[in-house]
């Protein structure tokens, strides 16, 4: 049994997590999940740590939405840096599901790709950790999480 650990926030302005814990449950079967909820995203890379070292999770995920102003797109930067330190150190993957709140054009579209962004990457979650060979399959295909994958490129 792997155990699966979600990092969220109160900052957010969606509930990302429910969404993925959803998709997850859908997607297969084999884990237990751990769900730690701190304010904001800063908040973030001790959580997974902790979820990794006391907890003894597999893979977390962390969910958190950067807000439109520059201090906020300065706290996204600390945090993403404060994930991958957590990774390098544990050796265990993160994976950082972040929506910046002005990526969407109103609360109806940020709603949107809150849940898809969500569902998408705890398929990718799922992979890393039971099928790797299913991202080596979609390798350099342009997949994108929440708006329209891009596609290959042909030469
Ligand atoms: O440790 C308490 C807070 O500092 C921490 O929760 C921060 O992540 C909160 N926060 C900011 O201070 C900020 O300026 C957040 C944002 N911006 C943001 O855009 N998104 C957040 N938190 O999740
Ligand atoms: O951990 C899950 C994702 O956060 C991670 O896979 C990112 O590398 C995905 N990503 C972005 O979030 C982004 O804003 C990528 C890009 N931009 C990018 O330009 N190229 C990528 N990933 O390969
Ligand atoms: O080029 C358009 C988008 O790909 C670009 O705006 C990305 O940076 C959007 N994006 C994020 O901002 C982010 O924080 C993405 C992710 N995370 C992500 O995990 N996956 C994406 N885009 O496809």
């Amino acid at each position: 049994m792997k155990l699966i650990g979600i990092v969220d926030t109160t900052f957010a302005r969606y509930d990302m997590a429910s969404s993925a814990i959803d998709e997850l449950y859908k997607t297969g079967t084999g884990f237990e999940i751990k769900r730690y909820t701190v304010p904001g995203i800063k908040d973030t890379p001790v959580a997974a740590l902790r979820l990794f070292s006391e907890y003894n999770c597999d893979l977390v995920m962390a969910f958190g939405m950067p807000g439109p102003m520059p201090v906020d797109k300065m706290s996204a930067q600390i945090a993403s840096t404060g994930l991958m330190e957590v990774q390098l150190k544990t050796m265990k993957h993160i994976l950082e599901v972040f929506v910046h709140e002005d990526e969407a054009k109103d609360d109806r579209e940020l709603a949107w790709l809150c849940d898809n962004r969500s569902r998408e990457h705890a398929v990718n979650a799922y992979y890393l950790l039971f099928e790797p060979d299913k991202l080596t399959e979609n390798a350099g295909s342009g997949l994108r999480q929440g708006f329209e994958d891009r596609g290959p490129v042909n030469s």
